[in-house]
């Protein structure tokens, strides 16, 4: 039986280790609804299950999915993924898993953030979403993790740490209106220190270009290091995103970490821009009060929402002409790893990409970084 437990992870001296750290494994939830997912969600489905066997490869992966998708989650997924029946509202484990963290003398846990679907009834994207408030709960159950509760609304993909104090976020998400009203940024690091262990907050302006979740960093900036991050980038000073991007390298310049050390930023090419095709909009079923999805909208696509395992970086394919460069880009930043590309245009058509849909269970025994441990033996 695991807990419920009322004090915090700071005060019982634990922290959310970096993804770039060992992991035990990662896990994923299988997309099904058809007003997100066009043609019944088949073509996501195939997405989904390219991304777990990519991460399959370098750690033992789960995917939660309905009673109604098992049997063919079951044959879509190799053999060596596990496979257990979990409700949800939609696919995005990020933003609905736990978030792990470690302590020193093997403990690990579960924070599991109030989920409102990126908003609430005034700014979220789908109602009901109680299925997806309750899945932080039961991975933490199957991974025999005590979980906090925090009093605060938070979805994983707004949040990425270097493991070593430092938090990066944006002011868009974390202070939006419909997430956490009565808090203002002070109380709100506050929060955050006391359930991930960080002691320094670097805030962003806004995300991605038209992110439907507010402008969750997961699409913008991602740590690769303690001391160096990948920003997504463009030169196009007509793009909108220009701005935005030119305002977070601008931050990032300036922002010391939790060791007082400035920050490394490295720019990352962006994909496209890319639109949502006539064809793409029309295989959606109608929704019930979801988000509109129409043809010709900007997809806030972005190289940055990829996924670092024990042994491979897995990132999206997105746009013919910029994928390899991209690829080489982030093979220079993850030198030990092995990058593998997932055509991932159809989970950016559901709103988020690699990232968006896992969610990594960090090792509770030796936390140290796995690219750090491997250059040390070297020496
Ligand atoms: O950015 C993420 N972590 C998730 C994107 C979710 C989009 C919902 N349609």
């Amino acid at each position: 039986m695991t807990k419920l437990l009322d004090t915090t992870p700071a005060a019982d001296g634990l922290r959310m280790p970096a993804e770039f750290e060992a992991h035990d494994g990662c896990w994923l939830l299988w997309p099904e609804r058809p007003d997100n997912w066009r043609l019944g969600a088949r073509p996501a489905q195939a997405a989904f299950a390219a991304v777990a066997t990519a991460i399959a490869t370098s750690e033992p992966v789960t995917v939660g999915v309905s009673a109604r998708q098992y049997v063919n989650a079951r044959s879509m997924l190799p053999d060596a993924i596990r496979v257990v029946e979990m409700s949800s509202n939609d696919a995005w484990m990020r933003d609905v898993g736990p978030t792990f963290v470690v302590g020193k003398n093997g403990e690990r846990r579960a924070v599991d953030w109030v989920f409102n679907a990126w908003g609430g009834l005034n700014g979220g994207l789908y109602f009901p979403w109680d299925q997806d408030d309750l899945v932080a709960r039961k991975v933490a159950e199957i991974e025999g993790a005590d979980r906090y509760r925090p009093p605060m609304i938070l979805e994983g993909g707004a949040i990425h740490v270097d493991g070593a104090g430092t938090l990066i976020t944006t002011e868009e998400c974390l202070t939006d209106p419909n997430r956490n009203p009565h808090m203002d940024k002070g109380q709100l690091e506050i929060l955050l220190h006391e359930y991930l262990g960080v002691t320094n907050v670097i805030w962003l302006g806004k995300g991605v270009v038209d992110d439907e979740t507010n402008g969750h960093i997961d699409n913008l900036c991602a740590f690769v290091k303690p001391g160096e991050v990948v920003l997504t980038w463009t030169d196009n000073k007509r793009d909108p995103q220009y701005k935005v991007s030119q305002d977070a390298y601008e931050r990032l310049m300036e922002a010391r970490d939790a060791n007082d050390r400035r920050l490394k930023v490295h720019k990352l090419i962006q994909p496209g821009p890319l639109e949502r095709t006539v064809a793409e909009a029309e295989g959606l079923d109608a929704s019930d009060g979801g988000v509109m999805r129409p043809a010709g909208q900007r997809l806030a696509a972005s190289y940055v929402n990829f996924y670092v395992g024990n042994s491979v970086v897995v990132m999206p394919l997105l746009d013919p002409k910029r994928d390899r460069e991209a690829a080489a880009q982030l093979q220079k930043l993850f030198p030990e790893r092995r990058l593998i590309g997932v055509k991932s245009r159809e989970i950016l058509l559901g709103g988020g990409n690699i990232h968006c849909i896992t969610q990594q269970v960090p090792s509770a025994r030796g936390t140290a970084p796995v690219a750090t441990a491997r250059r040390k033996s070297r020496r």
